[in-house]
């Protein structure tokens, strides 16, 4: 079978499984991104989340022997819930961003690549496949941006024409040289409007970001939240969806392909008091399949603290003392000593002054002074 053949027939086949979005690119080293990957990473911008090895993200054979194309595939996810939660007045929610929305995407796309993996190698059983999303080496994005499916917006996403950036990336190296596609044009153009959407400044100019200031990555860390950032995370327990939000070409984007995207409202903008309370098992059963859980716990119940800071929820005084009383860990403690701090209040002050009577650690008792001086 001729390439060009096999090339219509992967795409056909795309579309039967579920595939929103295919594209093809060489496997030729992605010079232009091993700049700039030096570049951030001598400014200190990454997240750290990032593959540390620059020579591999940004040479495809180093990855797979006999690398000579890669196919980049697109999945699209809904950016509005079917229904909403049925909220009383007074309860206080917070919000999963909506990459994490239904089942943890890695599995859906690695399921799809996985089924064209199949298919290929029905084809051509000689071929060498190698697929990877988000965890691998290669950087999702810059795949996605040569292989036509989107461009890459001043917000750092990928921007498709049909489903706008709210689509999974994975990608596929291959040894079969496929023809490449074209790329797709900017149309950012003036527009800037998700630089202004961002809370923190993170996006520092078009299509660059510090990492560092970066809501979505500041709700994944498990330290301390720097006070810099803590007012302006709000109720996001995790993740940022602002500069994509921001973003006329996601006007009315909003589709739902795919039966395991659909979120759970009650799980992804879950009433925060409760969220302090959870054991371990009962967090994994309630929130353990979403992506955004994937640090665990801790800096879900460390951001809910923050979220009820942010509203200034009184009726989680007590909820919070119990944490700074009883929590082994010094961020939760000391969470909550800000949160107490910040809602105000006679028995918030109370406890923290009674607190800061025993507790030995010195971040903590750092907490506990900021959270007084807030009352004083
Ligand atoms: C680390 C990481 C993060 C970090 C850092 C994000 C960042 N922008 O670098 C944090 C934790 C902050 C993060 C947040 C989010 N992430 Co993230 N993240 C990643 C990860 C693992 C690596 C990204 C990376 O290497 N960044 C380094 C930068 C330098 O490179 P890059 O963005 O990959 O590539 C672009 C730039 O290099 C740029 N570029 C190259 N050269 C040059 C030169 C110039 C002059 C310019 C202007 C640009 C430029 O072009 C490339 C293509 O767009 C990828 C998965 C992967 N393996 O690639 C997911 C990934 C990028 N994340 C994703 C998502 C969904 C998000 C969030 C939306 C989640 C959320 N709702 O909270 C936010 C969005 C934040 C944002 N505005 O980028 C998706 C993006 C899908 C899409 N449509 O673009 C990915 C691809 C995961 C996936 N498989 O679907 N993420
Ligand atoms: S995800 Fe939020 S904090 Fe991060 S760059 Fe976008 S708007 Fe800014
Ligand atoms: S908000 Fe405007 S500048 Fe930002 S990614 Fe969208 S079109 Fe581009």
């Amino acid at each position: 079978m001729d390439i060009q053949t096999l090339k219509q027939e992967i795409i056909a086949y795309s579309k039967e499984i579920g595939i929103d979005k295919i594209g093809f690119t060489t496997a030729d080293p992605f010079t232009e991104l091993k700049n700039r990957l030096i570049r951030q990473q001598e400014l200190g911008y990454q997240s750290g989340f990032e593959e540390p090895d620059i020579e591999k993200r940004t040479t495809p054979a180093l990855i797979m022997n006999g690398a000579q194309s890669i196919i980049s595939i697109a999945l699209a996810y809904p950016s509005k819930m079917t229904y909403r939660v049925e909220s009383k007045k007074g309860e206080r929610r917070g919000i999963y961003a909506r990459a994490s929305w239904g089942q943890d995407y890695h599995h859906i796309i690695k399921d799809r690549l996985q089924k064209l993996e199949e298919f290929i190698l029905m084809k051509v059983p000689e071929a060498q496949l190698k697929s990877m999303v988000d965890t691998g080496e290669l950087s999702d994005r810059a795949v996605a941006e040569r292989a036509g499916i989107g461009w890459s917006g001043k917000n750092c996403a990928i921007i498709t024409p049909e489903f706008g950036s709210y689509v999974y990336l994975g990608e596929m190296i291959t040894s079969i040289p496929f023809e490449p596609d074209s790329l797709v044009e900017d149309q950012c153009g003036s527009c800037t409007k998700c630089l202004e959407a961002c809370p923190t400044g993170a996006l520092i100019q078009g299509g660059q970001i510090n990492a560092q200031r970066c809501v979505s990555f500041l709700t994944q860390t498990k330290g301390f939240i720097p006070d810099e950032f803590r007012e302006k995370i709000g109720n996001r327990i995790y993740g940022c969806d602002s500069c994509q939000t921001a973003c006329p070409h996601n006007k009315g984007k909003n589709f739902h392909f795919h039966a395991e995207m659909e979120p759970d409202p009650g799980a992804v903008k879950p009433l925060l008091k409760p969220i302090l309370k959870l054991s371990n098992r009962e967090f994994k059963n309630r929130f353990g399949y979403l992506a955004g859980s994937w640090r665990g716990k801790k800096p879900i119940q460390r951001n809910a603290m923050i979220a009820l800071a942010h509203f200034k929820d009184e009726t989680a005084v007590d909820d919070l003392i119990e944490v700074l009383e009883n929590e082994a860990s010094p961020v939760a403690r000391g969470t909550a000593a800000w949160a107490l701090g910040k809602i105000g209040g006679d028995s918030a002050e109370a406890a923290l002054v009674k607190a800061l009577d025993h507790e030995a650690d010195i971040e903590v008792r750092n907490e506990i002074e900021k959270g007084l001086n807030f009352i004083k």
